[in-house]
C-alpha cells in the first residue's frame, strides 16, 4: 500500500444561493493541490461538500415556498447547481459530503452526546446577539459599531435556552497550538486569533452549540427542541466523511488527521479555535494545518449578492475556457492575501501568459517541427554553449516549483514555470530556426537540436502545469508527442525524456488572443445587467417616523390644477414648465424636474395636484409658484415617478383636504 497519503479539504459551502468566483477560488486551489500531490505519487483524499443546515437556509426556503430540503437539493444537485459547477470546473474531488446525508446526521448526534457525557457540553441560557447571515453568536463587546464584526451587517437579539461547549477549558492548549506550532498559516493570521479571542478581556468564551428558535438542523436526540449549532455540525464533516462515528465509510485510519484544511480568512476563527478544541474534547488527533486564504474582491469592492457584483464562474468559463479561468485565479493572486478581481486583469493575464507566452511557444515549436521535419526530428546535435542555459533552467524547474507548491504558493510556482517559458521564447529568437532552415541540408542536426530542446522545455512545463490546467496540458502532450512516461513527476526532473523520434503534430491554437476593448465592453454590459437583476424589484421609502402636528399639516394648501400648457425648459434636461389653471382666473407657473418621465405634450389638459402656498422660487431664471405632487418609488435601482393625476370632473382650484 502507498504510504504517501494526503488528505485535503475545502470548506463545505452554504447552498443559500449560486456559488460565485470566490467559492471557486478556494476549490480550484484545493484541486490544484490535490492534483499536484497525485502527480507526486500520493494517495490523495480530496473532500468538498455543502453545509446545508441553519436558520439562513430555513428562512430562504420559507421565502421560496419550499421545504429546506427541497431548497438545498435545488441548489446542490439540480442542473446548474454546485455539483454541476464543480464538474464544469474540472474539480477532481474524491468525496462530496452533504451535511443532510443520513450518515453525517447520525454521527453528529453521537458526537454531541459524547461531548455532553464528557461534561464538555452543558445546558445554560443564551442571551446576546446573533448574525443570521454568518450564523454567528456575538457578545455586545465583540460587535463593531453595533454590527457583526465578520460581515458588518445588523445583528439581532437572541435569548434562548441553549447548550454550551466548554471552549474555555481548552483555551491554553489552543493558544499554545496557535503560537508554538505551524498549525495555522499564514502566520500573519495567528496573532489576530490569539489577541481577539483568547487573550481578550474575559478570555475564550464558551460557545453556544444548540438552538431552539428554529428546527432546520441536526436534532439533539436526548433533548427534543434543540438542534445542533451549524458550525459544530459543519466542522465535523471533515471526519464523518471518512467514517467517524458512522459505517458509511472506512477511511479514518488511513486519512485522519487531515494534512490541510483550505479555508477563507473569515472562517479562520472556527477552524483555528473551536475545531481543535472540539477535537481535544474527544481526544482526537488534530489536523496538521489550517490555511486561511485571502478574499477576492471585485473592482476593489467586497463581492456581495446584495450589491449585485458577484462574479459568475459559469459565465467566465464559457467565454474563456475552464483552464484559463483556473489558471488566472492562481496565477494572479497570492493565496494568503486578498486579491482584486477585475475583468481587465483576467483578460490581460490570458493574453500575456497563455496566448503570448505559453500558446506561442507551443504553436511556434510544433509548427516548425512540422514544417521543417514533417513532425519527426532527425538526429540532433546539442551545443553546450547555446543550449546549456535553457537546459539547466528547465531541468531545475521541478525543484523550484515543488518548493513553492509545498508552501501553497501557487502564484510563485507558476512564476517559476513562466520564467522558463519566457526563456524558451527568447531561445527561439536567439537561435532563429527559420534562418537555419534556409540551408536545411547543412543545418539539419542543429535545427533538430533547437527544436528538441524546445519540445523538452514545453514537456517539463506542461507536466508542472497539469495541476492547474489539466485539459490544456493533455492537448500539449498530444501535440508534442509525449507518451504517458513523459508526463510523470519523475520525468519532470529529467532532461532528454522525449524519444529522439518524437511525433509532433501542430494542433489548434490553445489560447486564442482576446480583443481586450471589445471583450471588456461585453463583459461589463453583462455584469451590469446582472447587477440590475440582483437589485430589489421594488423599493419604497420607509414611512417617516417624525410626526407632524395637525395644524401644521392643515397649513399646506393642496389644489387640483389643470394643465393649460407645458413646455421643456431650454438648457435643462430635467425641467418642464407648466402653465396651470388654479381656479383663480390668473395663470400659475410651476417648474417641475420630471422631464425624464414625461413628454410635455402628453400632459396638456390633465388635472394634477399642486401645493400652492410655498414661497415662489427661481429655477433656471424662471419663477416657480408651487410644486406638483407625484408618487415616487425605486424599481431595479431606478427611480420611477408618476405625477398625481385626478379625475377631470374635479374642477381646477378645488381644495384637497
Ligand atoms: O463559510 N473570495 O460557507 P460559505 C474568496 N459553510 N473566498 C471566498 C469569497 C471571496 N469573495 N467568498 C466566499 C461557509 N469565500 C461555511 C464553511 S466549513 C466547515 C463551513 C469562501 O459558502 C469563504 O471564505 O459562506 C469560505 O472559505 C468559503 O468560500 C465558503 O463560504
Amino acid at each position: 500500500m502507498n504510504d504517501k497519503k494526503f488528505y485535503i479539504t475545502t470548506p463545505i459551502y452554504y447552498p443559500s444561493g449560486k456559488l460565485h468566483i470566490g467559492h471557486a477560488y478556494c476549490t480550484v486551489a484545493t484541486d490544484a493541490m490535490a492534483r499536484y500531490k497525485r502527480l507526486c505519487g500520493y494517495d490523495v483524499m480530496f473532500l468538498t461538500g455543502t453545509d446545508e443546515h441553519g436558520q439562513k437556509i430555513e428562512d430562504k426556503a420559507k421565502e421560496a415556498g419550499v421545504t429546506p430540503q427541497q431548497f438545498v437539493d435545488n441548489i446542490v444537485a439540480a442542473p446548474g447547481g454546485v455539483l454541476d459547477l464543480w464538474k464544469l470546473m474540472n474539480i477532481s474531488y474524491d468525496r462530496f459530503i452533504r451535511t443532510t446525508d443520513d450518515y453525517h446526521v447520525e454521527a453528529i448526534q453521537k458526537i454531541f452526546k459524547a461531548m455532553y457525557d464528557k461534561g464538555d457540553i452543558y445546558k445554560g441560557s443564551y442571551k446576546g446577539k446573533y448574525c443570521k447571515p454568518c450564523e454567528s453568536f456575538w457578545t455586545e463587546s465583540q460587535l463593531v459599531d453595533g454590527k457583526c464584526p465578520d460581515c458588518g451587517r445588523e445583528v439581532m437579539d437572541a435569548e434562548e435556552e441553549a447548550y454550551f461547549f466548554r471552549a474555555s477549558k481548552y483555551a491554553s492548549r489552543v493558544r499554545d497550538l496557535l503560537l508554538n506550532t505551524g498549525f495555522l498559516e499564514p502566520k500573519s493570521r495567528v496573532n489576530e486569533m490569539v489577541n481577539n479571542f483568547i487573550d481578550c478581556e474575559g478570555g475564550l468564551q464558551d460557545l453556544c452549540v444548540s438552538r431552539t428558535s428554529f428546527t432546520w438542523g441536526v436534532p439533539v436526540d436526548f433533548d427534543p427542541g434543540h438542534v445542533v449549532y451549524v458550525w459544530l455540525d459543519a466542522l465535523f464533516n471533515y471526519m464523518t466523511a471518512l467514517g467517524y462515528q458512522n459505517s458509511r465509510y472506512d477511511d479514518l485510519d488511513r486519512f485522519w488527521p487531515a494534512d490541510v484544511h483550505f479555508i477563507g480568512k473569515e472562517i479562520v476563527r472556527f477552524h483555528a479555535i473551536y475545531w481543535p478544541a472540539f477535537l481535544m474534547s474527544l481526544d482526537l488527533p488534530l489536523p496538521k494545518k489550517v490555511y486561511g486564504h485571502g478574499w477576492l474582491n471585485f473592482n476593489g469592492d467586497k463581492m456581495s449578492k446584495s450589491k449585485g457584483n458577484v462574479v459568475d464562474p459559469h459565465l467566465l468559463s464559457q467565454r474563456y475556457g475552464v483552464d484559463a479561468l483556473r489558471f488566472f485565479l492562481l496565477r494572479s493572486f497570492p493565496f494568503g492575501s486578498d486579491g482584486n478581481f477585475t475583468n481587465e486583469l483576467l483578460i490581460q493575464t490570458i493574453n500575456t501568459d497563455l496566448a503570448n507566452d505559453l500558446g506561442n511557444l507551443v504553436s511556434r515549436t510544433t509548427a516548425m517541427a512540422e514544417k521543417y521535419f514533417s513532425g519527426k526530428l532527425p538526429e540532433a546535435k546539442e551545443s553546450a554553449e547555446l543550449d546549456g542555459e535553457l537546459i539547466a533552467l528547465a531541468s531545475g524547474l521541478r525543484g523550484r516549483y515543488e518548493g513553492q507548491m509545498e508552501k501553497f504558493q501557487f502564484q510563485n510556482a507558476l512564476e517559476e514555470v513562466f520564467k522558463v517559458i519566457q526563456r524558451a521564447n527568447k531561445y527561439i529568437d536567439e537561435n532563429a530556426p527559420w534562418a537555419l532552415a534556409k540551408d536545411l541540408e547543412a543545418n539539419s542536426s542543429r535545427l533538430a537540436a533547437v527544436l528538441y530542446n524546445l519540445l523538452e522545455t514545453v514537456r517539463i512545463c506542461a507536466v508542472l502545469l497539469t495541476p492547474f490546467m489539466p485539459e490544456s496540458c493533455e492537448r500539449i502532450f498530444a501535440q508534442i508527442g509525449a507518451e504517458k512516461s513523459a508526463r510523470t513527476w519523475d520525468s519532470a526532473a529529467q532532461w532528454g525524456v522525449l524519444s529522439a523520434a518524437v511525433s509532433v503534430v501542430k494542433g489548434e491554437n490553445l489560447f486564442p488572443r482576446i480583443d481586450l476593448a471589445k471583450e471588456l465592453a461585453e463583459l461589463e454590459a453583462i455584469q451590469e445587467e446582472a447587477r440590475k437583476a440582483a437589485l430589489p424589484a421594488l423599493e419604497i421609502e420607509p414611512l417617516a417616523e417624525e410626526q407632524v402636528d395637525f395644524d401644521t399639516f392643515c397649513k399646506s394648501d393642496f389644489r387640483a390644477v389643470k394643465v393649460k400648457d407645458c413646455q421643456s425648459v431650454k438648457k435643462s434636461d430635467k425641467l418642464l414648465k407648466f402653465t396651470l389653471d388654479d381656479g383663480t382666473g390668473a395663470d400659475r407657473q410651476i417648474l417641475s424636474g420630471i422631464a425624464k418621465w414625461y413628454r410635455p405634450e402628453e400632459l396638456i389638459g390633465k388635472t394634477l395636484v399642486a401645493i400652492v402656498n410655498l414661497p415662489p422660487r427661481k429655477m433656471m431664471g424662471q419663477e416657480s409658484q408651487g410644486m406638483l405632487i407625484s408618487a415616487v418609488h425605486t424599481e431595479k435601482g431606478e427611480e420611477v415617478l408618476h405625477l398625481l393625476m385626478v379625475d377631470g370632473a374635479i374642477p381646477a382650484g378645488a381644495k384637497l383636504c
